[in-house]
């Protein structure tokens, strides 16, 4: 059977999974890269693991991300296809390496619930909370990637987050058979 050629001629698919912090990125990344037997890359790890940052910002609390150093770093298995990229940013990627781009969202009160249980206070809770509110993560992935490979999905539940790995699941066997 021929095979399909993604946008960048790679014969497996590239999926990203982005949204607030707290909405369910790494879960379903994870729970879809043992379905699908893809790679799961969650970027923050692999920025801790590399240290492709530039330190810590003491104001957010995270690493400052080397977005060269992360591109660079990833080209050559992005190239190659079959990754899931799990991130809470989506606009400093090459916009070719993609064939879809899932945001996911999550309830307000639910989302505050997740971030508090891992420790979030304060305006790293409220600005995560405000990100969530305004949709940052939607509008940023439309304005970063062509609006048809872009899908919302929403993870509030157990229910839900099964779902998205199904359908996600299909759409790569799809994708795979095409
Ligand atoms: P993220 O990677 O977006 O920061 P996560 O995968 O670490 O999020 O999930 C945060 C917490 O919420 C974690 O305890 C698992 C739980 N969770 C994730 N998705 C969920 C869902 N759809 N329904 C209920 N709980 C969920």
């Amino acid at each position: 059977m021929a095979q399909k050629n993604g946008i960048d001629g790679r014969k497996k698919p590239n999926l990203l999974i982005t949204g607030t912090p707290g909405t369910g990125k790494t879960t379903t990344a994870s729970a879809l890269a043992e379905a699908a037997q893809l790679r799961h890359i969650n970027i923050g790890d692999l920025v801790k693991e590399k240290n492709l940052h530039n330190g810590w910002d003491e104001q957010f609390e995270c690493y400052i991300i080397n977005e060269d150093l992360v591109c660079d770093e990833l080209e050559d298995m992005m190239e190659e296809g079959g990754n899931i990229v799990d991130h809470h940013g989506c606009d400093f990627f090459p916009e070719r390496w993609f064939d879809r781009v899932v945001v996911l969202q999550t309830e307000n009160s639910l989302l505050y619930d997740r971030l508090a249980t891992r420790g979030y206070t304060g305006s790293k809770l409220s600005n995560n909370i405000e990100c969530e509110i305004f949709q940052v993560l939607l509008e940023e992935a439309k304005e970063s990637y062509q609006e048809e490979i872009v899908v919302a999905l929403r993870s509030d539940s157990i229910d839900d987050l099964n779902n998205n790995v199904s359908t996600l699941s299909d759409w790569l066997r799809s994708w795979n058979m095409s």
